[in-house]
């Protein structure tokens, strides 16, 4: 006989499935302990949200999903944080849960840790499953795969109940109920025509540009999306976890003109990136009204969600972009040269003028001069991933960190959501094994902290750096009162580290930033670097101020 806590593990490993991420406790314990003992990495986090964030970001990088364990109603909730933000991320990842009773449950009956989970997550996720039954757990986690990684990868819940768990049966109807999934995410070729119409419109551009997003990152198909950016000639822009598919020093990369090369370009081609708040919905001022668009995209729901696509192509990236380029007749698609001109002349000013604030080296740092000191000691280390969250963090972050591979840059995403921190950082860390930098606003590093001791206890290569100004945008310490956006002046969370074995640094100027990130990076163990920034440095909201509400009275007054 065989139960049902061996068949999960058994389907998992199936599957190719070797790592979850959770946290212990009923139903799951025993599970947890099995996976371990049958050769199945697990992490134990602090939180579910991490572990969740964890899962999602391993499921970014490696294209197979990433699988996260909870247990019931509190457990499941706070993993759901972590399933809905890869849901919205398009991230492909499981939630496994245990849950309790059903028929209590369904009556309302007061179990422990009762909760209808299915239809809770069911908002949230790109599709749901439970099974009922223990010779359906092979048929629920080969549907789970598929559901998280074909067409738009998304967030998939599978609720396992404590009584499918524990069930019994006979080990050879146990081994017929496996399924080994074939293809989780089909290949699909865009229609011939489609590739047609995108190619005429890019050619009859005077003025085209490549917008990059983070579906381009994680279609790996960075050979054929160099090729075609290459051979064209065409200026391109990437997002921000788009950011080292071609490096940012790259002599095409339109960055450093970014507003003047969305506002001038007339045909547009979208690769993998949604036209939401962070590209002002396609609407001006940034965005001139006559731009046309090439949108390529595995989700057909995608195309004129907020502006007219003229050639919209359906398909997965890899595939579309190896058809273009197959397509593509020498000289047919290209930048005018007065294009190239234009862009590289405002790039030159703006590089300049960057260039001399970063120069400046204020006491104390500010965001500028202590970004440019982590960016010197990471310039010799492409390989390292970067963590980013926060608000002038991330913002300054993205434009003063270069990225030279791709999906290294790993950030608050699509939500803007502040608490991936830790957990990315432990994710990437797991499952390439190369060293993490997550550099974390003092707020933002708050809401995962305490996965420093995860960090710590399974001695991953992970460096925290935080921007300590002291509070959210902003240190104001109140006058007696805290106010809503200070926190605890000169904060030393260099020492929490310390308390579970990592090294701490207290660093107050940029020389000693940038060796505390050299040494610690070097050192491929955990550290914490406590960068004490002006607390009067940050701006409310960071870059996007403009989407924070102001009352129409102190306006008009
Ligand atoms: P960014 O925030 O970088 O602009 P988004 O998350 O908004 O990127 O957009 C990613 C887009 O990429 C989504 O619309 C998603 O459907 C699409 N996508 C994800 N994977 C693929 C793929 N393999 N092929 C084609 N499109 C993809
Ligand atoms: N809660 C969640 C889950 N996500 C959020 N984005 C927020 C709250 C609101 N928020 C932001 O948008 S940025 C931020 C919060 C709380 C923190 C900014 O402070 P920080 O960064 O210290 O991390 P800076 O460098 O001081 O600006
Ligand atoms: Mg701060």
């Amino acid at each position: 006989m065989t139960d049902g806590f061996h068949l999960v593990v058994d389907s998992l490993k199936l599957n190719g499935i070797e790592t979850l991420y959770g946290v212990a406790g009923i139903p799951i314990t025993d599970l947890l302990r099995l996976a371990h003992d049958e050769g199945l990495r697990y992490v134990g986090f602090r939180h579910e949200q991490s572990a969740g964030n964890a899962a999602a970001i391993a499921g970014y990088l490696t294209q197979k999903p990433g699988v996260c364990m909870t247990v019931s109603a509190p457990g499941f909730l706070n993993g759901m944080v972590a399933l809905a933000n890869a849901t919205t991320n398009c991230f492909p990842m499981i939630l496994i849960s245990g849950s309790s009773d059903r028929a209590i449950v369904d009556l309302e009956q007061g179990d422990y840790e009762e909760m209808d989970q299915m239809n809770a997550a069911k908002r949230y996720a790109k599709a749901v499953y439970r099974v009922n039954r223990p010779q359906d757990i092979g048929i629920g986690i080969a549907r789970a795969i598929h559901a998280a990684c074909s067409g738009r990868p998304g967030g998939v819940y599978l609720d396992l109940t404590a009584e499918v768990l524990g069930s019994v049966l006979d080990k050879e109807t146990a081994k017929k109920s496996l399924v080994k999934v074939v293809d989780a995410a089909p290949a699909q070729l865009p229609a011939p025509e489609s590739v047609t119409r995108a190619l005429d419109l890019l050619a009859s551009a005077q003025r085209p540009l490549v917008l990059l997003g983070k579906g381009a990152a994680y279609a790996q198909a960075d050979d054929e999306i160099r090729s075609f950016i290459e051979t064209t000639g065409v200026p391109f822009l990437p997002m921000s976890m788009a950011k080292g598919l071609l490096p940012d020093n790259h002599a095409q990369s339109a960055a450093a003109a970014r507003s003047y090369a969305i506002g001038q370009a007339d045909v547009v081609m979208l690769v993998g990136a949604r036209l939401n708040w962070l590209l002002s919905h396609g609407k001006g001022p940034l965005w001139s009204e006559t731009t046309q668009f090439v949108q390529v995209d595995i989700s057909p729901t995608e195309i004129d969600s907020n502006r007219p696509i003229a050639a919209p192509v359906i398909g997965d990236i890899k595939s579309v972009m190896a058809a273009f380029n197959a397509a593509l007749k020498p000289g047919e698609v290209q930048a005018s040269s007065d294009w190239i001109g234009e862009i590289g002349k405002r790039k030159q000013k703006n590089i300049e003028k960057m260039a001399a604030r970063l120069k400046e080296d204020p006491s104390p740092m500010n965001f500028s001069s202590a970004l440019r000191a982590v960016r010197d000691a990471l310039a010799s280390r492409p390989d390292v991933y970067v963590v980013n969250e926060g608000a002038n963090t991330l913002d300054f972050g993205r434009n003063i960190i270069d990225m030279f591979e791709p999906r290294k840059r790993l950030d608050s995403g699509t939500w803007g959501i502040m608490g991936i921190g830790m957990g990315y950082a432990i994710g990437a860390a797991v499952e390439s094994g190369k060293p993490v930098v997550a550099i974390e606003g003092d707020s933002a590093f708050g809401f995962s902290g305490m996965e420093l001791e995860t960090i710590c206890r399974y001695k991953l290569p992970v460096v925290t750096i935080i921007m300590n100004n002291n509070g959210i945008y902003r240190g104001d310490a109140g006058d007696g009162v805290p106010s809503p956006t200070g926190f605890s002046p000169d904060a030393r969370y260099e020492k929490i580290i310390e308390a579970f074995g990592g090294t701490g640094y207290y660093v107050t100027d940029t020389q000693s930033l940038n060796k505390a990130v050299s040494d610690a990076v070097a050192s491929g163990k955990p550290a914490l670097i406590n960068a004490i920034i002006d607390p009067t440095a940050g701006t409310e909201s960071g870059h996007i101020q403009s989407l924070n509400p102001k009352s129409a009275l102190v306006a008009s007054t």
